[in-house]
């Protein structure tokens, strides 16, 4: 009996053994397969971002290197000068936050069409001719764009010979008396074209003053779904100092422990839907306050800030895009991609 259960225990010892064996090997193969599952991956994340990766990669230890190669090789800077995210992650962008060719790409699959509106009401139509050429230029070069300018004196339109792919569309329309209404009245006139035509010509559109000139490119990095641009007078100033509508009688009303930027009235933009939704706000806000007998501090301005700030744009330009030379040029400028042309205010507000 003894005898037996020796065998026994012998043979369950050796059957143990041979089981350990098997799950050794288990482990083993499981090991060598997931390396070159992670092997194969990896190449095949590389030969995608062919552009990302160097000659270099494979001699690439970690994947933080990887990373930081990454950087380099597309030309990225680290800024550290400056904000380059809202806090709730919109890019805000800066030359150097981006890499055009890679953006152009995108776009050019997409095969985006841009609507830059203007206005050049009764005197401002001095400032087409440089407005245009200079556009043409450096806005959207290689893109598909139409001008909409909205005018009361449509003889007055420059004739400038546009690049393919490019046309002026001439939108005739009233103008006011104040050169404030005049100013506010764009949101009415936007949102009422981009239902009845932007919707159906172009994808973006980028909605601008007139007394401006482009003086660097301004690309597609621009585009996103809603953006604003940072006012070159208060892009590093304190809450405080923002000139945001402090009456509370007012719709553009903002309290005073409220609001992330200051944006400009002359630099926004976004997919026509966005823009729709932005102007038809802005106007009806205006409108409630005119029949409340008051208009906000500084008009479509006081209602394009409050809009932001409770529909917090998609991508916030930087004042590289709207600059005023009168600010002088402070380190953290590395371009300037459009500047506020000098005018005479009463010159040209006169009738
Ligand atoms: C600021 C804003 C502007 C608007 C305005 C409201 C910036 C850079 N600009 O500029 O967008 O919010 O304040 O107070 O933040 N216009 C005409 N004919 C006129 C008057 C105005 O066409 O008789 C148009 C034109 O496109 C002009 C725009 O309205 O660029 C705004 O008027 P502005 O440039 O005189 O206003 P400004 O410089 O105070």
């Amino acid at each position: 009996m003894a005898d037996c259960e020796e065998v026994f225990f012998a043979a369950d010892e050796r059957c143990s053994r041979r089981k350990c064996f098997y799950l050794l090997l288990c482990v083993v193969a499981l090991f060598l397969l997931s390396f070159c599952w992670y092997g194969v991956r990896r190449t095949a994340l590389c030969s995608h971002m062919a552009i990302f990766c160097s000659s270099q990669t494979s001699t690439r230890s970690s994947e933080d290197a990887f990373q930081l190669d990454l950087m380099k090789d597309v030309s990225l800077e680290r800024r550290t000068d400056v904000l380059m995210m809202t806090p709730w992650l919109a890019p805000i962008v800066w030359n150097g936050s981006y890499n055009i060719d890679i953006l152009n790409a995108q776009f050019h699959q997409r095969h985006v069409r841009i609507g830059l509106t203007v206005f050049a009401i009764k005197k401002y139509t001095v400032f087409m001719k440089t407005f245009i050429e200079t556009a043409e230029k450096f806005f959207m070069v290689g893109h598909k764009v139409n001008y909409y300018v909205f005018t009361d004196r449509v003889k007055e339109m420059p004739n400038i010979s546009l690049a393919d792919g490019r046309q002026l569309v001439v939108l005739e329309v009233p103008s006011y008396k104040r050169w404030q209404e005049v100013s506010m009245r764009r949101m009415e006139m936007i949102r009422d074209h981009s239902s009845k035509r932007f919707i159906n010509e172009v994808d973006y559109l980028v909605c601008v003053d007139v007394d401006i000139k482009f003086t660097d490119e301004v690309g597609v990095e621009i585009l996103s779904d809603v953006f604003g641009t940072l006012h070159p007078r208060y892009f590093r100033a304190p809450r405080e100092r923002f000139t945001y509508e402090r009456r509370k009688a007012s719709a553009a009303y903002i309290p005073p422990d409220e609001g992330d930027f200051y944006y400009a009235g002359g630099y926004f933009g976004g997919t026509v839907e966005e823009v729709y939704m932005l102007t038809s706000f802005c106007h009806s806000e205006m409108m409630t306050d005119k029949g409340n007998n008051i208009e906000a501090i500084w008009h479509d301005k006081s209602y394009l800030n409050k809009y932001f700030l409770y529909h917090k744009p998609t991508k916030v330009l930087s004042p590289e895009y709207l600059w005023d030379n009168n600010m002088g040029v402070p380190e953290v400028l590395k371009r300037r991609r459009s500047v506020i042309v000098p005018k005479n205010y009463n010159a040209v507000r006169n009738r």
